[in-house]
């Protein structure tokens, strides 16, 4: 568990950084070797003349993302897409070992000092590749670039649906190669989650918190394979733009309690950890890929889930 002053900082930071609680060895060196795979065969199926397999994993998905114009990105996020079209063969990735870290103890135990030990897993969860800004071409489709390019400014309950606006939601987000300022770690404003949920755009050309409602102590957390962020739901963040000539690797996942809306109702969840229940947790890797499957099946075809939270026409953001 962490220490009460961590629950401290958080109540009023809105974030903490759990340092060194995640063995890169045993816990994110398997899903590094699970991505070299999904690299591997997509590689032999998008680019096969020039698909590199001698690389390092991070510079097989870079190689991908570079010549598929982030064509590829959806065969490696671990969610259905929200702004593209939901097809009976949408790709996703639901290996073993992210399930592992979704389940990973030390991860909850971090979790559960701050929602309780009745854990559900929230649907809202990314992995996220981030070429450098240098290699990103313009075909690259713009939503395809929110998550693999610089992230603008938002808070996390202003991407769920209204009815988990008292869910109490907890964000992780944690890397797997170093995170710096250079190649865009994530950047919050301490103790804006104090504001409520501020007014946010999400127009064709803009998603994001307009810029006069930023706080002004904007503050960069460069971070470590094994370190945590865990973010309030209502903390100001956004990422840097990558500018290395390297990868930034990472996964952003979300938990709230059991029993609580998790603002994306269309999608799979899953008890993750339950002390009172430990009978409900889903422990077995194949049904929370199953789960994914079958809400593909039911929104296969079908208009996309409304998400209307925001007014696509807003005046205040044109
Ligand atoms: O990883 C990033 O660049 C941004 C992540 C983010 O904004 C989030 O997890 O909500």
């Amino acid at each position: 568990m962490l220490s009460s002053n961590l629950l401290d900082e958080f109540a009023d930071q809105g974030y903490v950084i759990a340092r060194n609680i995640l063995d890169p060895d045993t816990v994110l060196q398997p899903v590094i070797d699970e991505y070299a795979s999904v690299a591997d065969r997509l590689g032999k199926r998008w680019i096969p003349d020039e698909y590199d397999p001698s690389e390092s994993p991070i510079e097989r998905m870079l190689q991908l993302m570079r010549e598929t114009h982030g064509a590829c990105f959806q065969a490696m996020d671990i969610t259905l897409p929200l702004e593209d079209d939901i097809l009976p063969d949408t790709p996703m990735h639901l290996g073993p070992a992210v399930f592992h870290l979704l389940r990973n103890e030390a991860l909850l135990d971090a979790v559960e000092t701050f929602i309780g030990p009745e854990i559900l897993s929230n649907p809202v969860q990314h992995m996220r590749i981030k070429p450098p800004q240098s290699s990103i071409s313009a075909k690259n489709k713009p939503h395809t670039l929110t998550l693999t390019g610089k992230t603008s400014w938002h808070q996390d309950l202003a991407v769920v649906t209204e009815d988990a606006d008292q869910t109490n939601l907890v964000s992780v987000w944690l890397p797997l190669n170093e995170a710096t300022v250079e190649n865009g770690c994530l950047l919050v404003v301490p103790g804006s989650h104090k504001l409520g949920l501020v007014h946010h755009c999400d127009t064709p050309t803009f998603q994001g918190i307009p810029e006069h409602l930023i706080g002004e102590s904007k503050v960069p957390l460069p971070v470590s394979p094994g370190d945590v962020i865990l973010l309030h739901p209502l903390i100001m963040h956004a990422s840097l733009p990558n500018l290395s000539d390297g990868g930034r690797w990472s996964f952003d996942l979300r938990y709230s309690p059991a029993g609580q809306p998790t603002g994306r109702r269309w999608y799979p969840e899953f008890i993750a950890r339950s002390r009172a229940h430990p009978e409900t947790e889903l422990t077995d890797p194949e049904q929370w890929a199953d789960s994914w499957q079958s809400a593909r099946r039911a929104l296969a075809g079908k208009p996309r889930p409304a998400f209307a939270r925001w007014d696509p026409a807003d005046p205040l953001c044109a």
